[in-house]
């Protein structure tokens, strides 16, 4: 008797609708065998020295950065990004390769001074991580998940998400050409309720690190509750963009539309809500025009384009689906017809701050502009959300912008820029956007216990 092989998913070019490989989906037998083989190579990656370890993820980063352009190509295939994206994201995935190899080498325990003997601190790994990648971001994403983790000596199961998972493949591929032993990193393509859902239930997977949907986050959050296994989840978001009147407007208004329109607005960080002091709103809202209408949106390989497709049809319906309610669409760019699942940015005002396209996450290239009086009402509506993962303050005026910073209940906040990312810093969201960090050094804490061990001096 045969029995079924696997099953085959059709990964598709979101620009032009075509099927560019197919994919063997893991079986949850599979990402059991997966699971078996990270663990028994735990027993030796633990054991290899952090000199070595460190060596190995150096020559992990080089090969990316060798294969820097293939992997931005890929990127540009499966997941519609821009070139210029494309290639930051793949350079983001060598810098934070690059950033983590210096760990093994500072994975510093401590001396804590006691009575009766001496006592020490160890970091030690976990065993056996869970990565959960979305399509969103595939390849920086998998790195900072993957990348922390090694460092500390866990072993690694990752599944891209359905629509995305080339760049992974190809990180794996470039993992063992780099010299990381079998078994450290493996990458198992598959669906999220079969392959994610057993790094959640398997007792040997001891961390989930998840990026993805807030409802889906909670489900892994719960289920991990179970065993008291430790979880990282970055989730959604609705961030703010806010806007005082003594703002450099016209910088304000030309970096708008990058803040949401960037990665077509699938971004979790995207400022997605624009709030403007009354007094100056007109006067925004007529510079943020030609920024709005001048954004190139079409083939994400042109070196010229600033937006590119959405992911897929079912998304792009999603999307459309906020202007179906009763929204008054005050600025709409342009889109091309015809094959791909495009989306023209579109700026909303007025809005209505309880309806669905001001409270929810649309995770497409649309912005919903409203007005507020003064810090305390601008502090208002920003907090009025689920949400706290980032947010931009615009003033010239610094003590309004620290004090602005440290009101809104978000991970990442930044004054007179829109930038939320950097491989040093830790990243992550308040409330439901959220729990844990990743990149910078905090991130490596989640991926280590702390044992203590006392030695008794006394004779
Ligand atoms: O996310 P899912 P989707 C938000 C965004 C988007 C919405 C839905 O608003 O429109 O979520 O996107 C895996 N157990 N974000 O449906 O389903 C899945 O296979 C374990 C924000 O794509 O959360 C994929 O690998 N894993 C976000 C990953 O989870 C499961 C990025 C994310 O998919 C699973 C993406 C399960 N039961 C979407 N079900 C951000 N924070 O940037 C699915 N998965």
């Amino acid at each position: 008797m045969s029995s079924p092989g696997p099953e085959l998913y059709e990964v598709v070019n979101p620009a032009t609708e075509e099927v560019i490989e197919t994919v063997a989906m893991a079986s949850e037998a599979e990402t059991d065998a997966a699971i078996a083989r990270a663990k028994a190579a735990f027993e030796s990656w633990r054991r290899v020295s952090p000199a070595d370890r460190a060596r190995l993820l150096r020559a992990f980063a080089a090969a990316v950065d060798a294969d820097r352009e293939h992997l931005a190509q890929l990127e540009i295939a499966n997941a519609g990004h821009t070139v210029g994206n494309a290639r930051w994201e793949a350079g983001n995935a060598r810098d934070v390769l690059e950033y983590y190899s210096a760990a093994p080498e500072r994975l510093f325990g401590r001396q804590i001074p006691v009575a009766g003997g001496i006592d020490l601190t160890f970091q030690e790994p976990l065993g056996v991580v869970g990565v959960i990648v979305p399509w969103n971001f595939p390849l920086p994403i998998a790195a900072w998940g993957l990348a922390p983790a090694l460092a500390a000596g866990n072993t690694v199961v990752l599944k891209p998400a359905e629509l995305t998972p080339l760049t992974a493949l190809r990180l794996a591929e470039l993992a063992l050409a780099a010299g990381i032993p079998e078994g450290v990193l493996q990458v198992l393509p598959g669906y999220g309720p079969v392959v994610g859902r057993r790094f959640v239930t398997h007792p040997d997977v001891r961390k989930v690190v998840f990026t993805g949907s807030t409802r889906v986050g909670k489900e892994i959050a719960a289920g991990c509750a179970e065993q008291v296994k430790p979880v990282t989840l970055e989730l959604g978001g609705k961030s703010a963009n806010i806007v005082f009147a003594d703002a450099d407007l016209a910088r304000a208004a030309a970096t708008a539309p990058y803040a949401v329109f960037d990665n077509a607005g699938q971004d979790c960080c995207a400022r997605s809500r624009i709030l403007v002091q009354e007094s100056v709103l007109e006067e925004f809202l007529a510079l943020l025009e030609p920024a709005v209408l001048g954004v190139k949106v079409g083939d994400p390989r042109d070196e010229q384009t600033e937006m590119g497709p959405l992911i897929s049809a079912a998304h792009r319906a999603r999307v459309a689906s906020y202007l179906d309610d009763d929204v008054s669409i005050r600025l709409q760019g342009k889109a091309p017809e015809g094959k791909g699942f495009w989306f023209p940015p579109t700026v909303l005002c007025p809005v209505d701050q309880d309806s669905r396209v001001f409270t929810e996450e649309v995770f497409g290239p649309v912005v919903a502009v409203v007005p507020f009086r003064d810090e305390q009402d601008a502090l208002r509506i920003a907090n009025a959300t689920e949400y706290g993962l980032s947010g931009s303050i615009w003033t010239r005026d610094l003590g309004r912008g620290l004090r602005m910073a440290r009101g809104v209940e978000a991970g990442n906040l930044s004054v007179n820029s829109h930038s939320s990312v950097r491989y040093t810093t830790p990243f992550g969201g308040f409330k439901q956007s959220g729990l844990g960090r990743e990149l910078g050094p905090d991130a490596l804490n989640a991926f280590t216990e702390t044992k203590n061990v006392f030695i008794s001096t006394e004779e």
